[in-house]
């Protein structure tokens, strides 16, 4: 069993990706750099400066720090407009059930999002409340694949590793949470999330299909 679940934010409990999207292409079109949604792929749980790179270095000009300061700020002062209508029916299915579920038999409930826009995310939500520790990804130096964020949840809680089991959506996010020596939910494509030791095409039964299944192992 497990006395902590940490969870992914974007692509777990709510779908801001699309957000990203929107605001990464716009500065791309800015910039003239070819961007679509399947290059958004490689975007996910990937951090800010991190993937302000991965489009950059499709271009044939190069950018001084000052520069990628200043189109990172443009690219979120752009997605915090877009989040600010996140509201609790923005939250995906099972989402709640899994906390209920959590609640129920005293397992600790931990955030470990790469985004520094989760504590407004997850306010917009409405479930700010439901997490008894969420990591700052401000302080984490080094970002998924890395196990840093997952350890520093645990870590909070006073649990080893093999105590939680984490739930993510990300190849990156996989990776981290074994990585930290922990059991990982994956949730989408079971050929992408190899590394899970269990995988959920969504989000739906992640209490019944997921959260339960570990429990009993
Ligand atoms: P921000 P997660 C990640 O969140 C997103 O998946 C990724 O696309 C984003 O670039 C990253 O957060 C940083 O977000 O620019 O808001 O700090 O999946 O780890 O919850
Ligand atoms: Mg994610």
């Amino acid at each position: 069993t497990y006395r902590a679940c940490i969870f992914d934010l974007d692509g777990v409990i709510t779908d801001t990706a699309h957000y990203h999207f929107l605001a990464w292409k716009a500065l791309a079109d800015g910039l003239g750099i070819p961007f679509n949604e399947d290059d958004n792929h490689h975007l996910k749980g990937v951090g800010r400066m991190e993937s302000l790179d991965f489009i950059l270095a499709r271009s044939d000009r190069t950018f001084d720090a000052a520069t990628r300061g200043r189109l990172a700020t443009e690219k979120n002062d752009h997605y915090k407009t877009l989040i600010k209508g996140i509201s609790p029916a923005d939250l995906l299915p099972g989402i709640l059930e899994a906390f209920d579920w959590l609640d129920a038999r005293g397992i600790r409930i931990g955030l470990a999002s790469a985004s520094k826009n989760a504590p407004e995310v997850i306010t917009g939500l409405g479930i700010a409340g439901r997490f008894h520790y969420v990591a700052d990804a401000g302080a984490i130096p080094r970002g998924k694949p890395a196990p840093d964020i997952f350890l520093d949840v645990a870590n909070a809680f006073g649990f080893a590793p093999e105590d939680a089991i984490g739930v993510e959506d990300a190849a990156a996010g996989v990776t981290a949470i074994k990585a930290a020596g922990m059991r990982a939910i994956g949730i989408g494509d079971a050929s992408i999330l190899k590394e899970a030791d269990l995988v959920l095409p969504d989000t739906s039964a992640l209490a019944a299909n997921g959260l339960a299944v570990l429990a009993a192992q």
